[in-house]
């Protein structure tokens, strides 16, 4: 930074302390003698509850089941599940045993499950049984069930696979003694492909994921205030990071409600927010989208919601707007993070116990106990307020590293500890910050990651494709859509796009599916071989 001035962002609330020395699920559970009658998880389509005794009791025998199956201290297990109450008794269980938990998207396809299953070397995956067959079949050099991983499922198990029961019916006694886990310890194992490239594993701590949920939960004047009496929706996938930290671990900490939800469906969405009187809902725009235009809204009591959190994808005015007339009571606000950042980075302060007013369009205010800073992509000099330019988070929050790639960690962290998000936004007058674009290779569809760099290679694979590119391209549904450019090769050339779209469609989950092809000539790019996605990206706002 030289002789610069360094810009620093921080919170209008106070620093507070964490605990942060903890293990995760003890950090969670540190009021448990206070909450032990109050219910913890609603599983919303068969409506069966949980207390918060008895989800904690249940992890216990879980985590002694694990240790029977062969479970040791860092060891990874992949949940390949949709929500479900499974799925937490598994998440903290393996805390307990301070193993790992490696989140994945059950839609996966089968080369997408085994990419993330050797990358993250799990020793037991817990799925349904219809979700079994993508782990058979192995190619010659994956990994196979019974040799080197073992599967457990919530339902009826197929051949040589386990049932939950498995774990659930084992002993608290015989839990492991003597288990020490350090706060360093990885917890947390989610894939992101951060600013570029594949997907990475991304080592969350127990440290860095205490932190993410006391910035929002702890303190008198919390950032993301939640009542004991509230329950809090999750119809967003627990496998991504965004319900994983702002559904289900703050509601666990603050002793609210959990409503599972398998699978977002508009009219039984409806009916149990009407039937369980949820009061705060966190979703993504094309959530809002169904909820602002669809009729049905109209028809359902939906007096409950006090608090509406949209994240993981921007949020246009209008839409936050059209759905506000809807639920007039309710305060809307935006969260801003990512994966790697533990994952909030700004947090919406009308929120907080003492709330803040906001602007409608800001994603809130960096949280508690972090630093911000907004970079200039050219200079790396930190800009003042009002100048648009790279946001950068400091903090206990932030992921350790990825796995088994020092080399993205460095580009991504950088020595002072200054995380790189690879979005562009500024910080106005008010200390409120506006994400306004972003510089990293990601498409978001829907708030799903779409990473470019996995899509070119297995365009490339194929023999009448000589190069190719993928970039965003905007749309009102998705938020963002991958289209392709394509260079076709000498005896390519009688390759069609359907036939391309085909190809990928096989290969990749339903919103990596690429949207449109465009042959080209040749794929621009700098003289270092980079890929100038600008140049292609304005070639798209041109058509
Ligand atoms: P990942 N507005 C605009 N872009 C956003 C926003 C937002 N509110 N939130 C996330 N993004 C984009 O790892 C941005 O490009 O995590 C960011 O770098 O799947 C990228 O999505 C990260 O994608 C919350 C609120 C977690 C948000 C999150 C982040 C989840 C997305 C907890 O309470």
């Amino acid at each position: 930074q030289s002789s610069e001035e360094l810009h620093v962002f921080r919170s209008k609330l106070p620093d507070i302390s964490i605990s942060n020395n903890i293990p995760l699920h003890v950090y969670l559970f540190e009021r448990l003698s206070e909450f032990e009658e109050r219910t913890c998880l609603i599983a919303g389509n068969s409506g069966e509850t949980f207390t918060f005794g008895e989800t904690h009791l249940i992890c216990q025998k879980i985590a002694a089941g694990l240790t029977k199956v062969g479970i040791e201290k860092g060891d990874v297990i992949m949940t390949f599940l949709q929500n479900c109450s499974e799925f937490v008794f598994t998440f903290l269980a393996s805390s307990m045993i301070g193993a790992v938990i490696t989140t994945a998207n059950p839609f996966y396809t089968k080369s997408e499950a085994f990419k993330q299953l050797k990358a993250s070397n799990a020793k037991l995956i817990v799925t349904q049984s219809h979700y079994v067959d993508k782990f058979r079949d192995p190619a010659e050099n994956d990994p196979k069930i019974g040799e080197d991983f073992s599967v457990v499922t919530i339902d009826d198990p197929p051949e040589n696979c386990l049932h939950f029961s498995m774990l659930s019916e084992a002993k608290v006694e015989d839990m492991p003694k003597g288990v020490v886990i350090h706060p360093d310890d990885p917890v947390a194992l989610p894939f992101s492909s951060g600013t570029t490239g594949l997907p990475k594993g991304v080592i969350l701590t127990h440290k860095s994921l205490i932190t993410g949920v006391a910035q929002l939960v702890d303190g008198d004047n919390p950032n993301f205030y939640l009542k004991h009496d509230d329950v809090v929706l999750c119809v967003l996938p627990l496998f991504h990071i965004f319900a994983l930290n702002s559904v289900l671990l703050v509601s666990l900490r603050a002793g609210a409600s959990v409503l599972l939800m398998q699978k977002f469906e508009i009219s039984a969405l409806l009916e149990l927010i009407q039937k369980h009187r949820v009061s705060v809902a966190a979703v993504v725009p094309p959530l809002v989208l169904a909820l602002a235009k669809n009729t049905m809204v109209d028809s359902f009591d939906l007096s409950s919601i006090r608090l509406v959190l949209s994240g993981a994808a921007p949020l246009g005015k209008e839409l936050e707007e059209a759905l506000h007339r809807r639920v007039p009571q309710a305060i809307f606000g935006q969260g801003y993070g990512m994966t790697e950042a533990g994952p909030v980075v700004t947090m919406c302060p009308a929120f907080a116990k003492q709330p803040l007013s906001t602007k409608s369009g800001s994603c809130g205010s960096v949280v508690r106990n972090a630093d911000l800073k907004v970079v200039d992509p050219e200079t790396g000099g930190s800009l003042d307020r009002n100048q648009p330019g790279e946001i950068c988070i400091r903090g206990s929050q932030i992921m350790k590293g990825y796995l088994n790639d020092d080399e993205a960690t460095a580009r991504t962290i950088d020595v002072d500890g200054w995380l790189h998000t690879g979005d562009i936004g500024y910080v106005d007058d008010d200390d409120e910050i506006y994400i306004v674009d972003r510089v990293k290779e990601l498409i978001k569809f829907k708030g799903f990651q779409v990473p470019p760099a996995e899509l070119e290679s297995l365009l490339i694979s194929h023999p009448d494709i000589a190069d190719a590119a993928v970039v965003p391209q905007k749309d009102d549904a998705a938020g963002e859509v991958p289209v392709a450019f394509v260079v076709r090769s000498a005896q390519g050339f009688d390759l069609t796009e359907e036939a391309i779209k085909e190809f990928i469609a096989k290969q990749v989950v339903f919103y990596k599916k690429l949207h449109k092809v465009y042959f080209i000539h040749a794929i621009p790019k700098s003289p270092s071989g980079k890929i100038l996605r600008k140049d292609l990206r304005a070639k798209l706002a041109a058509t």
